[in-house]
């Protein structure tokens, strides 16, 4: 499939410094995020679901897409265009079968990932985590950009590359192969979050 999107934001709303939610997500989308994805661990399926929609309502007025993290059902109920499993999650090809027009990510924690099936089934692949990450510490593998570049060698699939990703090293995971960043401290924490976006993006350009 097309996947023609290269700044993707990744929310956390325990991230966004206290700002409200929704401000935090349009100004990033105002600076360049072209995808959005909902990650709200703290919520229950409620909450979750009602934030979902009207995060959804949104991004329409901007034309971004939504991308719902694990909870497979939710992303029928609001709209969203797709869904992000990891490898603990309900596995890509059950995905597949849940929502078969969607755009479907599933994250690559370990190189054997690459080759089955799961893999085969998913739009992109997230690279989980490219660097070290507070924001999510029960991570496997740190890839580097020697992982991304081992990767790229290996798929012709969209690769996402994730974890502490920001305005220094955009240009360089970019350039290591991998066609679009997801962030989640690098705009939901800045002091600016479109000024954030904006310079993410411009380092992205760079690096293409
Ligand atoms: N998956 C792998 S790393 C990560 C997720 C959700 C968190 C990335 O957060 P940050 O703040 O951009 O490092
Ligand atoms: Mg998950």
């Amino acid at each position: 499939m097309l996947f023609p999107y290269k700044l993707y934001l990744v929310t956390d709303e325990g991230a966004c410094l206290g700002r409200n939610f929704f401000w935090v997500v349009e100004q990033a989308v105002q600076g360049g995020v072209d995808l959005v994805q909902i990650r709200e661990k703290s919520l229950d399926s409620e909450a979750f679901l009602e934030k979902s929609l009207r995060l959804r309502e949104l991004l329409d007025r901007y034309g971004v897409p939504l991308i719902v993290n694990d909870n497979v059902p939710v992303a029928p109920q609001c709209g969203a265009a797709g869904v992000h499993v990891g490898n603990s999650d309900m596995p890509p090809l059950t995905a597949r079968t849940a929502m078969p027009q969607g755009i479907l990510g599933y994250s690559i924690e370990y190189e054997a990932q690459l080759h089955n099936p799961h893999s085969a089934a998913a739009d992109y692949l997230g690279i989980s985590p490219v660097f070290a990450t507070h924001t999510k510490t029960d991570t496997v593998t740190e890839w580097g950009l020697e992982g991304i570049a081992r990767i790229r060698q290996q798929t012709t699939k969209p690769l996402v590359a994730i974890g502490s990703i920001n305005e220094h090293n955009a240009r360089a995971v970019i350039k290591a192969g991998a066609d679009c960043l997801a962030v989640v401290s690098a705009i939901c924490s800045a002091p600016q979050p479109a000024t954030a976006a904006e310079r993410l993006r411009n380092a992205i350009e760079q690096g293409i």
